[in-house]
């Protein structure tokens, strides 16, 4: 996943990539992970704020097939402007499975089930 800030200040917008910016620019918070502890810059909310419905006891709380990714979409990771919460994304994974299943009908014939039938 990837989000774009605006250009600001004579730079241009700087595009964040999940994967690729993981642990500079991106943070991801799981279940059990501590909630974040940055400060908003400016007047801007804490990010720990925007996550604070899944925080109790100063531990994030999520599903197993959830995560929440925490963007800095300035050109910095250092300062008070990196606030990690210029983009704030929780990600719920589909879990039901969807498995199409092959089996044969009175007659013999290859038939496909959908849904699958357990
Ligand atoms: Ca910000």
């Amino acid at each position: 996943m990837t989000a774009e800030g605006q250009s600001y200040g004579g730079y241009a917008g700087h595009e964040v990539n999940s994967k690729d910016d993981e642990g500079t620019y991106v943070h991801v918070l799981r279940d059990g992970s501590e909630a974040p502890d940055v400060e908003g810059f400016g007047d801007q909310e804490d990010a720990a704020e925007f996550v604070a419905d899944y925080v109790d006891d100063g531990e994030i709380v999520l599903d197993d097939n959830q995560a929440i990714y925490l963007f800095e979409l300035s050109h910095s990771t250092e300062g008070s402007g990196a606030d990690f919460q210029d983009a704030v994304v929780l990600v719920s994974l589909e879990t039901e499975s969807s498995a199409i299943t092959v089996d044969e009908n009175g007659e013999g014939e290859s038939v496909i089930l959908c849904p699958a039938e357990a």
